[in-house]
């Protein structure tokens, strides 16, 4: 008997932005990480995938239907944080061997440390975050969303590491980042002259092939985004946000995450600067490349 009745009747909801690509037919391949089991202050971003997508449905992207993507559901549920490190670097490898770019929408940050060490040789990493993430252990840990960076870089070369809209991080993290070569721009330095800040940024990423880019969603001032597991103030607007987004976009996506979205804290208006965050990484990427 012919089950087509169930596809007229019933709305199955499972894809970011709605899209019904397949994996052969997309340029952008979105996963969800549901993982917050080292957050330190305030759990919830494991329900952030869900949220992120269901959102993603009811705002209105004028340009959406022209960007190519993929949503292959969630990776399973641990509360191991090397099990889901594993799990994030077998799938970001493999999306990457076909030759397609990892969307990811976590979950906390730590995820990071798996899914960039998987870029190319002379691809840049680009962090929005209001922190460094730099600290050698907090809380008794090693491995947490505080140190993944710092594991990162102690595991591989990366061409150039720039942290953009940073204002919260301690002594040691600052030392460890002028020792290593990681650029900071501060949010300070983007609110006083944004158009300074992209003059200077797209200096900084001109030698490279391309760029990864990570975004904590505490980046943004916690007025705009206060459904986040760390929120800071003194962030940036949204408006900074995207044109920033845009700047390193052009030079070539590699891939993306978007990390620590806290919906227990959230009105949507966090989830919904994630989706425009994506949205605008994107529609930037697809328009300049191919
Ligand atoms: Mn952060």
């Amino acid at each position: 008997m012919s089950e087509d009745w169930m596809r007229f009747l019933f709305y199955k909801r499972s894809a970011f932005m709605g899209s019904e690509k397949s994996f052969d037919e997309a340029a952008y391949i979105v996963f969800g990480v549901p993982f917050d089991a080292t957050a330190s202050y305030r759990p919830g971003a494991r329900f952030a995938p869900t949220e992120i997508r269901v959102i993603s449905e009811y705002l209105e992207l004028p340009e959406e239907e022209s960007i190519k993507l993929a949503d292959l559901g969630d990776l399973p549920l641990t509360n191991s944080v090397e099990i889901m490190l594993r799990r994030v670097q077998e799938a970001s490898s493999k999306i990457i061997a076909a030759e397609k770019i990892p969307v990811i929408l976590g979950g906390e940050h730590t995820l990071t440390l798996a899914s960039a060490s998987e870029i190319g040789e002379n691809v840049g990493l680009v962090i929005f975050d209001a922190h460094l993430d730099l600290r050698n252990e907090y809380m008794d840990t090693r491995l947490n969303h505080t140190t993944w960076l710092r594991r990162l870089l102690e595991k591989r070369k990366i061409a150039k590491v720039i942290v953009v809209g940073a204002r919260a991080y301690v002594k040691e993290e600052q030392e460890y980042a002028k020792e290593n070569g990681v650029q900071i721009v501060s949010s300070l330095e983007i609110s006083y002259d944004l158009k300074a800040s992209v003059e200077k940024l797209s200096d900084l990423v001109s030698d490279v092939d391309g760029v990864y880019l990570s975004i904590d969603l505490d980046v943004l001032d916690p007025g705009y985004a206060p459904g986040v597991s760390n929120p800071e103030p003194q962030g940036i607007s949204p408006l900074s946000f995207f044109e920033l987004i845009k700047t390193f976009s052009k030079i070539g996506l590699r891939g993306l995450d978007v990390v620590e979205v806290n919906p227990l804290f959230d009105q949507g208006q966090t989830a919904a600067n994630a989706v425009y965050a994506i949205y605008h990484a994107l529609l930037t990427s697809s328009t300049t490349s191919s």
